[in-house]
């Protein structure tokens, strides 16, 4: 098998992921880095977006050569369909994930599991008001019924619209409707893509990726806001805690189980069960200290976020957690997991447990979860667990370094409230100057980037430059280990951002969940706007996804974009074979929706672009640059 030929400092810039990758060499494992060089040099024809797959008259290439598909589509339709289609994935993950989600919901309304219940009721009834749905002088359980029903609703297409299109500000639900793109059913427009799409259908590029940002507003006022204020809920709406972050959060004399995908549903019941006196007492006898439970990816934010669980790592932590050799069971459900993690737990005791039929892995044991079982099912898995820290072989575990404090748990809600109650302490020291903007950097790793250096470096850039940074994902975990996510970080900050987050006893970069919680940015962007009177797009504000790599976080961008919020990707998707999807995406846009995208992989750069753009919104506005 070949290496990679990169240093480990080349790699990332975190020290537990040094030492990790250098006893995945002592341990002769494969990590995506060593992949990701056997792959190089990627199809350039894939890359650039112009290799079409839809039909078996192809597939088709484009080249100068051969400008045209057999059926006469050009590089900008072929582009455009696939890209549509990328957009599709990811919207499709947040908004099923947020559909798992009302199943939960339903089944407690309608008192069919005993395991998931309505944690604030207050919040509930608050949802049930603004989507127009009566709540007094009736049982708890009525309203959950029809507000379960209301959600659902939002996925086919009987109505009109969405359901949280309320929360938009008049003028961007004008400029919906006037583009024709307002979302009328998370997955209508789902399905409307996939047939846009198929061969013969949709042929004008520009058409094509209109429908794709419907599809997206879909996902992000929608299927990925339900997904958040069901959770919310169900488990609990987040308020500020502390936590920890790195691989250090593993414990050596503990049964240590991984939590990893996205969706609460699951990881949450784990929680609950590694909690019980019982499986404590039974971890006991083994020999173990106690039960450690630690989260990777969004499904950790979500419990870091509500629970103050500790996170162990993002997305390029994955495999290397495993590699510690301290961990007995990683418990899955879906999206951001590596098939590779089977092979690298094989090389040591660990187990991977799948939870959810539409996410198995091949190797792995697969423990289904359902409503009615959660709570029995995550018994049965902690007592595996339990069960395989006898077959740990401690000369090979190694546990990188100390675990980093953060702070975390600032829903809206949260928000608010260390603002005393109202947005309008942030609307004033955005106007002085003191904040000069937001900033939401969200999103992944790709180990096409040195890990973690361009999601850090422009979190600080920013800061320094007095723009508040709101991080969700992945990237929550790079701000977390670079000590950014503490109230001492505001020495790093700019003056202005200093003194606002200091009085506050808040950090200067603040923590609002996992991808599917990127839903609280865009409601607080509109909260923002509702309250100046002014639409999203003249807000000085601004996204980045620096590192990212998925459908899903593309699908993020054009949201945010969509929404009039300027976007920033470290690079572009592979759209770059069509002049027009390209000049749309980084310019066009503009006109249409008053945001576009930025593409630029150097942190430092991107700080400029974005503080530019930031500069001409607060112009725009009246105040100073
Ligand atoms: Fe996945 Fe959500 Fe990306 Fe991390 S940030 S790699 S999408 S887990 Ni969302
Ligand atoms: Fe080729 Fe057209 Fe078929 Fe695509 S749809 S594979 S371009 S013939």
């Amino acid at each position: 098998m070949a290496k990679t030929t990169k240093t480990v400092e080349e790699m990332s810039i975190w020290e537990d992921a040094h030492q990790m990758l250098r006893k995945a060499e002592r341990d002769g494992i494969e990590t995506a880095w060593d992949r990701l060089e056997q792959q190089t040099p990627h199809c350039k024809f894939g890359e650039s977006g112009v290799c079409c797959r839809i039909c078996t008259m192809g597939p088709c290439r484009i080249s100068k050569k051969a400008p045209l598909g057999v059926c006469g589509a050009d590089a900008d339709v072929i582009v455009a369909r696939n890209f549509g289609r990328f957009l599709a994935g990811g919207a499709a993950g947040h908004s099923d994930h947020g559909r798992d989600c009302i199943e939960a919901f339903h089944a407690v309304a309608h008192g069919k599991t005993k395991d998931y219940h309505i944690q604030d009721s207050k919040k509930m009834l608050r949802i049930a008001e603004e989507l127009g749905i009566a709540t007094e002088n009736r049982e708890l359980l009525d309203v959950a019924k029809d507000l379960a029903d209301k959600f659902f609703d939002s996925f086919g297409s009987k109505h009109e619209e969405v359901c949280f299109i309320n929360r938009v500000p008049e003028k961007q639900q004008e400029n919906w409707k006037n583009l024709g793109i307002m979302p009328r059913g998370v997955d209508r427009e789902i399905t409307e893509m996939m047939h846009r799409t198929h061969m013969g259908c949709d042929n004008d590029a520009s058409n094509t990726m209109l429908q794709a940002a419907r599809m997206c507003l879909g996902d992000g006022w929608a299927g990925s806001m339900i997904a958040t204020e069901v959770s919310d809920i169900l488990f609990g709406t987040p308020s500020p805690r502390k936590a920890q972050v790195n691989l250090g959060v593993l414990k050596k004399d503990q049964v240590n189980i991984l939590v990893h995908g996205h969706n609460p549903i699951v990881s949450e019941k784990i929680l609950e069960a590694v909690n019980e006196q019982e499986l404590i007492d039974l971890a006991k006898t083994k020999g173990a200290k106690g039960i450690n439970l630690a989260g990777l990816c969004c499904t950790g934010n979500e419990l870091m976020m509500r629970q103050g669980i500790p996170m162990a790592g993002n997305h390029l932590m994955t495999e290397l957690a495993i590699i510690t050799g301290a961990v007995e069971i990683i418990v899955v459900d879906y999206q951001c997991i590596m098939p590779s993690l089977v092979q690298v737990g094989n090389c040591y005791h660990t187990k991977m447990i799948t939870t959810a039929d539409k996410a198995k892995f091949t190797g792995a044991e697969h423990v289904k979860f359902e409503m009615h079982n959660g709570m029995e099912q995550a018994r049965k898995v902690v007592r595996m667990a339990i069960e395989r820290y006898g077959m740990r072989n401690q000369d090979r575990v190694e546990i990188p370094g100390e675990p980093v404090d953060i702070m975390t748990g600032f829903s809206n809600e949260a928000l608010l409230d260390a603002l005393g109650g109202s947005l309008t302490p942030l609307i004033d020291a955005i106007k002085a100057g003191k904040i000069r903007g937001v900033v939401g950097i969200v999103g992944c790793n790709n180990p096409k980037y040195k890990h973690d250096y361009c999601n850090v470096n422009l979190t600080r850039e920013l800061i320094k430059k007095d723009i508040l940074v709101i991080v969700t994902g992945c990237v929550t975990t790079a701000a977390g280990k670079a000590g950014l996510l503490v109230p001492e970080s505001i020495e790093q900050a700019g003056p202005g951002l200093r003194e606002i987050c200091g009085s506050l006893g808040i950090p200067p970069v603040i923590h609002m969940g996992s991808c599917v919680d990127n839903a609280r940015i865009l409601q607080l962007a509109a909260l923002l706007a509702n309250e100046i009177g002014v639409a999203i797009s003249d807000l000085p504000l601004a996204a980045s996804s620096p590192e990212w790599y998925s459908e899903k976080a593309a699908t993020i961008g054009t949201y945010a974009v969509a929404s009039g919020i300027y976007t920033h990707l470290g690079h572009p998707p592979n759209i770059t074979g069509s002049p027009i999807v390209t000049n749309l995406a980084l310019s066009g846009l503009d006109d249409l929706v008053g945001a576009c995208f930025g593409i630029e992989p150097d942190p430092f750069k991107a700080a400029e672009l974005i503080n530019e753009r930031i500069k001409a919104k607060r112009k725009g506005l009246g105040l100073e640059e």
